[in-house]
């Protein structure tokens, strides 16, 4: 027997989906290693393991055909000058792909290929962005207040590599100087 269509409605504020599998809570300790400030991190974790993001998540069976699909909300802050951010991954199989729309707040989509090509998207409400097969993805929110949230959809088949960005990082790294947001070279990307 097949499955029946089903809806449901992200509402506007607010931005919880009325229907959610599963809540994801991703705080500080979960991003061990990722910042480039190891010592802000490390003070900042000594007072509070932060929450940075959230995530809902639409469940359906991880197969081929199927599309998954959720909510994605990170929260404004920074640890020493560089933003909130998620892990960030490759897809186990990376030649699948993904799509973003972004609901709310201010931030970008770090992107990158195994063979170190690099791309970079502002997201801002209404954007939407389409990251192809292979390219790892991590999103920064840059807001002050608010939290950047985007609505994704990816094959059922798509799985999570995690491992990779864990070991090695991202090529770039997205923080606040004097000059204001930059996008730099992370110096501690292992190649
Ligand atoms: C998204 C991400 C979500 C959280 O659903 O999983 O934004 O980021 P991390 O998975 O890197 O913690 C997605 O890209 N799924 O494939
Ligand atoms: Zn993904």
């Amino acid at each position: 027997m097949s499955d029946q269509p089903f809806s449901f409605t992200i509402p506007f504020p607010g931005f919880k989906p009325s229907r959610a599998d599963n809540h994801i809570e991703r705080h500080l300790s979960d991003l061990r290693g990722q910042f480039l400030d190891q010592h802000a991190y490390k003070t900042m974790l000594s007072e509070e393991d932060t929450l940075l993001y959230e995530v809902y998540e639409i469940k359906r069976p991880e197969i081929e055909g199927e599309l998954l699909s959720g909510i994605s909300i990170v929260h404004p802050g920074k640890v020493g000058n560089e933003f909130f951010m998620t892990k960030g991954h490759f897809h186990t199989i990376l030649e699948t792909a993904e799509m973003y729309y972004c609901l709310n707040g201010e931030g970008f989509m770090v992107m990158e290929t195994p063979e170190g090509e690099t791309f970079i998207e502002a997201l801002s409400p209404g954007k939407v962005l389409y990251v192809p097969p292979r390219w790892a993805h991590r999103s920064v929110c840059t807001s002050r207040q608010e939290d950047l949230v985007t609505f994704f959809i990816y094959p059922g088949n798509s799985g999570h590599n995690y491992g990779t960005i864990e070991e090695k990082g991202f090529r770039k790294l997205v923080v606040e100087n004097e000059k204001g947001i930059e996008i730099i070279d992370n110096p501690k990307f292992k190649e």
